[in-house]
Parts: structure tokens; C-alpha cells; sequence
């Protein structure tokens, strides 16, 4: 029987090549190896403010994304086998996710949520006494979503480890309480490309949220924005074309060019060897374009209403699903179902 995985996007900003490098690239590779579920995960986008016809509107354009990139539309993976999956679906589609996460929060720390990097930084600026206690519950509601369809893979960027860490200890405090329920899931971090750092800043990664539009190559900008980003991402001192870790603006840009053209660090370091800067960023632009240009072509051919036909499809296959779990664990903790 296919193991399953889990994984899923905030509807919370403009996609960027991190998103798509660090995990929905991977969930294109597993799809077939894998019962594959993947879902817009809206509730853990208003954990901060979101404008609610912009997060519609995102809502949409992620699942495009997803399909674009790859994901199977309508189940049956080119390998055949089960037409169930791959699955897309709209996390407020599927209340069982809350209700889960609910159980879940009484059995999870203060502490273990205090050590969350991710509520770190995103409270650094306005400090965690004004943040949304959603926002600090966050990482239980991705347990939740892992927990609830007997997930074993959680293919992430790197950032995402310590709350796929936390999804792991709660499953094993739960099955320790109430016997054998959940699957210990793991996450799947790929190498390369697993922490895309900001093109203005390489000591932090690119992220949706990052106020200037110079962190991050969106993949949905257009060639002349991409371009104009690339020219202006920060580098290092000197100017010789080489991978290490004392040159982090560099190894960044090269990890990105090594990540779309499928060549190593080190072959790149070759190619470019005598040549500065100029050259290296003015063709790191073409590769990428000639990554997102055919992307944008399949994203554009896709309608508003097919794809949300895909979604209320993809929420109804994996309501019986999430729902049997539920059950099972509401039977255990002492519910009436
Ligand atoms: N810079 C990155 N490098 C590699 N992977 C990344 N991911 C995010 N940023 C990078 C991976 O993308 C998936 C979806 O991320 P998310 O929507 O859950 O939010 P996030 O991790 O918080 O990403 P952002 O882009 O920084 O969004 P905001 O700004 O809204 O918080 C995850 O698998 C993540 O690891």
C-alpha cells in the first residue's frame, strides 16, 4: 500500500520561487509514489490580518499554482492506480481540521509553542503581546491537518521542521494516552533549495510576507520584474563567481540556478569562472524565465470556476477521511459520536 503525504501553502501573499523550490517541486516528484493530499491552508493564513476578497482571490490563484506545477488535476497520477489521489482541497472546507486541533491544544505545552522560531519572528517587529493567540497556536493546527489523514511524509521547507517536530511529539503523547491512533509522520526535506534565502537579504529567507518586493522572485512576475529583481539582489564582497558559505548573497543566487537549470554548485562555479556579476545575474534571469515562463502559460489556460470545482471535489473526498479519524479519536478521549 502507497504511504501517504500531507503538505500544504498559506494563501497569505504572492507565491515565490522558495515556496515552490523548498516544497511544491517535491509534491510534483511524489505524487505518484505517494497518496498525495495538498491543501490551501486559509485558516492559517488570517492568523494574521488578511483582507477577505484578496484572501479569496489567493485562494484561488494557490490551487492554480498547484496545478500548474504539476499536481494532478482530477486524481489517477500518471502512474494509474487509485484515482483518489492526488487530492487538493480548501482547509475551511474541512471542519474536521479545528475540531482536531482543538483536542490537540489540550494536550500541547505553553512551552513547546514558546519555542516556535516562526512565532519568533514573525511577533520580533510588534512583540507577542498584541499577536493573535492564532498565531501562537498555529503550529497545532498543522499537527491537526498532518494528523487527521494518517500522513507518514510531510514533504516542507526547512523553516516548517520544528513545527512537523511538534506534530511528532503530540502524536506520541496522544498514542501514549489513549493507545495507538496516529501515525508518527516525518518530514521530507529536500537539499537543495530547502531554505531560499531573500535576494535583499541572505541571512533571512524569502517569504511571501517580506515588506519589500525585492526579496523574492514571485512566480507570477513578469520577465522585466524578474529581471530588475535579479540585477538588484544583494552580493558579496569581490567579484569572482564562487560557492561558500563566506559569500551567503552568492551561494543563494546559485543555489536558485543550480535548482531550475538541474546543473550543481560547482559546475556553475565553471561555467562562470573569469566571469564577474554581470553576466552570472543576466543569465540566472533567463534561467528562471525559462523556468516560469511555460508555468504562467499552463497557470493562465486555468478558469476561476474549474478550479474551484477541483477544490469542492478535493474537500469532498477527504471529509470521510478526516472524519473516520475524528471519530476515533473523539471515541477516545471520551465523546459521544
Ligand atoms: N524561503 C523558502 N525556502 C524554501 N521553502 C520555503 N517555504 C516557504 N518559504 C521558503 C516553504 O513553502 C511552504 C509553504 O509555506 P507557507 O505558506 O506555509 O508559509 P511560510 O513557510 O511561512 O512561507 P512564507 O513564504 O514565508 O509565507 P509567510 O510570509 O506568509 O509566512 C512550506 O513548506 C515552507 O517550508
Amino acid at each position: 500500500m502507497k504511504k501517504r503525504i500531507f503538505s500544504g501553502v498559506q494563501p497569505s501573499g504572492n507565491l515565490h520561487i522558495g515556496n515552490y523550490l523548498g516544497a511544491i517541486a517535491n509534491w510534483v516528484k511524489l505524487q505518484d509514489e505517494f497518496e498525495s493530499i495538498f491543501c490551501v491552508v486559509d485558516m492559517h493564513a488570517i492568523t494574521v490580518p488578511q483582507d477577505p476578497e484578496t484572501l479569496r482571490k489567493k485562494t484561488i490563484e494557490i490551487a492554480k499554482i498547484y496545478l500548474a506545477a504539476g499536481i494532478s488535476a482530477k486524481g489517477g497520477s500518471a502512474s494509474g492506480g487509485d484515482p483518489t489521489f492526488p487530492i487538493i482541497f480548501i482547509q475551511s472546507q474541512v471542519p474536521e481540521h479545528t475540531e482536531l486541533m482543538w483536542i490537540l491544544n489540550t494536550i500541547s505545552k505553553m512551552s513547546e509553542l514558546e519555542k516556535m522560531t516562526q512565532f519568533k519572528d514573525k511577533t520580533q517587529k510588534g512583540g507577542s503581546e498584541g499577536a493573535a493567540v492564532g498565531l501562537f497556536d498555529y503550529p497545532v493546527l498543522m499537527a491537526a491537518d498532518i494528523l487527521l489523514y494518517g500522513t507518514e511524509v510531510v514533504p516542507v521547507g526547512e523553516d516548517q521542521k520544528q513545527h512537523v517536530e511538534l506534530a511528532r511529539d503530540l502524536a506520541k503523547r496522544f498514542n501514549q494516552k489513549f493507545g495507538e491512533t496516529f501515525i508518527i509522520p516525518k518530514a521530507f526535506i529536500k537539499e537543495e533549495g530547502m531554505r531560499v534565502m531573500g535576494l535583499d537579504n541572505p541571512e533571512k529567507k524569502m517569504s511571501k510576507s517580506a515588506e519589500s518586493a525585492y526579496n523574492r522572485i514571485e512566480l507570477l512576475d513578469d520577465e522585466e520584474t524578474i529581471r530588475r529583481k535579479i540585477k538588484k539582489a544583494v552580493t558579496d564582497s569581490g567579484s569572482e563567481i564562487v560557492y561558500s558559505d563566506d559569500k551567503p548573497a552568492l551561494k543563494n543566487l546559485i543555489n536558485i540556478y543550480a535548482a531550475f537549470s538541474n546543473k550543481s554548485p560547482k559546475e556553475i562555479e565553471k561555467m562562470y569562472m573569469g566571469k564577474g556579476y554581470g553576466d552570472f545575474k543576466a543569465e540566472l534571469a533567463e534561467v528562471i524565465i525559462g523556468f516560469l515562463t511555460p508555468f504562467q502559460e499552463k497557470y493562465s489556460a486555468l478558469s476561476d470556476e474549474e478550479v474551484l470545482e477541483i477544490l469542492k471535489d478535493g474537500a469532498e473526498k477527504v471529509r470521510p477521511i478526516a472524519k473516520e479519524k475524528l471519530d476515533e479519536v473523539k471515541t477516545k478521549v471520551g465523546f459521544i459520536v
